[in-house]
């Protein structure tokens, strides 16, 4: 397991994000120079037979696998640790209950309440035995709540503080509609930048990670100088769509 590892050379990392329901593009995603790949169940079309099956594509390519799961779904959070995923992202997690419950899911005694039983997962870090796998699991696996609402802003101390939770990750888009009072969806508006700019710092400040989705490229150095490091860069559609306009593009002249 190495996302852990590459997070703490406290440079930017760049995750691409799947969510054709294909656990063989999300292994071509793998292949492409990312530094992890993740599988989006939210927002996504994978199932839980294509996420699963996407974390042995995805390290296949010796990349780092992250899953989110949608709103709620704990029961998902071990099970991918289970098969295999290094990190797992939860959209939502707007109190300190949400994210007590979301910890216990991804740790082992005493921190949380994980069961045992990473039978794929050993079978893709081959690297460890059960027992090294054990010892190391709480550390080494990320846990990364969403912050996305104002009322997640307000317990933003309180998340942090939270047993089993190893960063933050920022949703402007849901962001910028709570913010707005449900107005509009605008992930780049202007008033939200020093809220996006005290998340990463107070993260920082409370020694955990900050990650964020990326909307548009060039806002990254901006991100990173606030202190993430972690940005989700676009979607395998998008990414198809800017690739056929750059040879399309090249191809009419
Ligand atoms: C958001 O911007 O709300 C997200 O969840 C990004 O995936
Ligand atoms: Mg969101």
């Amino acid at each position: 397991m190495k996302l852990r590892d590459a997070l703490d050379q406290d440079k930017m990392l760049f995750t691409a994000w799947s969510t054709t329901g294909s656990a063989e593009m999300a292994g071509e995603l793998a292949l492409c120079p990312f530094d992890a790949v993740t599988v989006d169940m939210q927002h996504g079309a994978h199932s839980e037979s294509t996420a699963f099956a996407s974390a042995k594509t995805i390290a296949a390519a010796k990349t780092p696998a992250i899953l989110r799961i949608p709103v709620g779904r704990n029961d998902l959070a071990s099970r991918a640790l289970d098969m295999g995923f290094e990190a797992v992202i939860a959209p939502m997690i707007n109190s300190v209950a949400d994210a007590e419950a979301f910890g216990r899911a991804m740790k082992y005694p005493p921190l949380g309440e994980r069961s045992w039983g990473p039978i794929k997962a050993l079978q893709i870090h081959t690297d460890h035995t059960p027992e090294s796998y054990f010892r190391s699991a709480n550390t080494q696996t990320l846990a990364l709540a969403m912050i996305e609402t104002r009322a997640a802003y307000e317990d933003l101390d309180g998340i942090l503080a939270t047993d089993g939770i190893d960063g933050i990750f920022l949703g402007p888009a849901d962001l910028s509609i709570s913010w707005s009072n449900g107005a509009a969806v605008d992930p780049k508006n202007e008033e939200l930048q020093d809220v996006i700019a005290d998340i990463a710092r107070r993260a920082r400040d409370a020694g955990k990670y900050a990650a964020i989705f990326v909307v548009d490229p060039s806002d990254v150095p901006g991100f990173s100088a606030m202190g993430y490091r972690l940005a989700a860069l676009n979607t395998d559609p998008g990414l198809l769509h800017v690739g056929a306009e750059v040879m399309l593009g090249k191809a009419r002249g």
